[in-house]
């Protein structure tokens, strides 16, 4: 019988090794919890008719709620439950919501399902954080203790992709590290991702259907280079960059700058800064990677001025990223 290590002991022994607390681990038990909870109601959904749109019923002639709603409440409910909350940033709510703003130590930005054009197939979504820290010396009033955090200052920040059951999680300076869940449902066994050197697995990952809509500069880019790689996209990012994350390469949401309808264009980007963009780009820089935005500005330097801003997204192996950094300033 092989026992592997548990991501909570994991966990502890790196705040151990750091001389840190264990309220992270109090906030992580309720991070994984959730994610547990959203996975086996995603499992069992579709036999029950629950991965309907709101408004519809299910077998039981109950009233269905989206799924995104469901994954949101779960989410909300446990990081509740460890009053270490100061406030979240939910996809699916507008306002900022305050969980414990007095006593609470971490700002937690999220997508409890992301990539929801899967469910209605139960193909794999995510559930994507990332964490920010307030600056405990009550005496120091500064922007630490606001929830606008550029993505350098995120302690950590991972992604469960459900219904596969694998996590990764990076952790500041500390490395990204990938979890299965095993029989009991426990994450286990730690393995350090570091996107391979090995140019021949590398891929390219986007929405080949908007290629006519991007830039100049960036269709001429794929032209000289898409034949190189293998190409693959799933439409969740978080199952999207799993595999980039084992094999190499590139995802990018490029800025839809000529859609023929021009209403439809978004020169600003589509995913979300916040807990989309810079929870990929996290995990990335502790993998040996890099990401950019449009204006060729690496995405955690970026200073968020609204908690939903989008941003054009380049994200992967660090040859890759530079090559289209030139690009976009040719
Ligand atoms: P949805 O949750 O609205 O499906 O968006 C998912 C997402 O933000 C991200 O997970 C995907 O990488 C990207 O959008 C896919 O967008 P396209 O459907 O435009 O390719």
């Amino acid at each position: 019988m092989k026992l592997e290590q548990t991501l909570l002991n994991f966990l502890m022994r790196h705040q151990e090794k750091h001389n840190r607390t264990f309220h992270f681990l109090v906030l992580m038990d309720a991070i994984v919890a959730a994610a547990k909870r959203i996975e086996l109601y995603y499992r069992t959904g579709a036999l029950q008719g629950n991965l309907g749109l709101a408004g519809s019923t299910n077998v039981q002639g109950e009233e269905v709620m989206q799924m995104d709603d469901i994954a949101h409440e779960i989410v909300l409910h446990y990081l509740k439950s460890t009053e270490r909350v100061i406030q979240v940033v939910s996809e699916e709510v507008e306002e900022i919501i305050d969980v414990n703003k007095d006593g609470g130590r971490y700002f937690i930005y999220f997508d409890p399902l992301d990539g929801s054009s899967n469910v209605a197939h139960g193909l794999p979504v995510g559930f994507m954080f990332g964490i920010a820290k307030k600056n405990l010396d009550a005496s120091i009033q500064g922007p630490e203790n606001y929830h606008l955090r550029a993505g350098n200052e995120y302690i950590a920040a991972g992604m469960f992709v459900i219904p596969t059951g694998m996590f990764t999680l990076a952790l500041r300076d500390a490395g990204c590290w990938r979890f299965h869940m095993d029989e009991t449902s426990t994450f286990v066994k730690p393995v350090r991702m570091e996107l391979p050197a090995n140019e021949k697995k590398w891929e390219l990952s986007f929405n080949a259907g908007n290629t006519d809509t991007f830039s100049g500069n960036i269709k001429k880019w794929i032209g000289e280079n898409q034949s190189k790689y293998a190409f693959r996209y799933l439409g969740a990012l978080a199952g999207d960059f799993h595999r980039l994350l084992a094999n190499g390469g590139m995802f990018m949401y490029p800025a839809i700058v000529n859609h023929p309808d021009p209403k439809k264009n978004r020169p600003q980007g589509k995913l979300r800064l916040m807990y989309e963009a810079n929870v990929v780009a996290f995990m990335c820089r502790e993998a040996g990677g890099d990401a950019l935005d449009e204006s060729g500005t690496p995405i955690l330097d970026i200073k968020p001025k609204t908690h939903h801003q989008r941003t054009a997204l380049y994200v992967g192996s660090k040859k890759l990223i530079d090559s289209v950094q030139k690009a976009l300033k040719a």
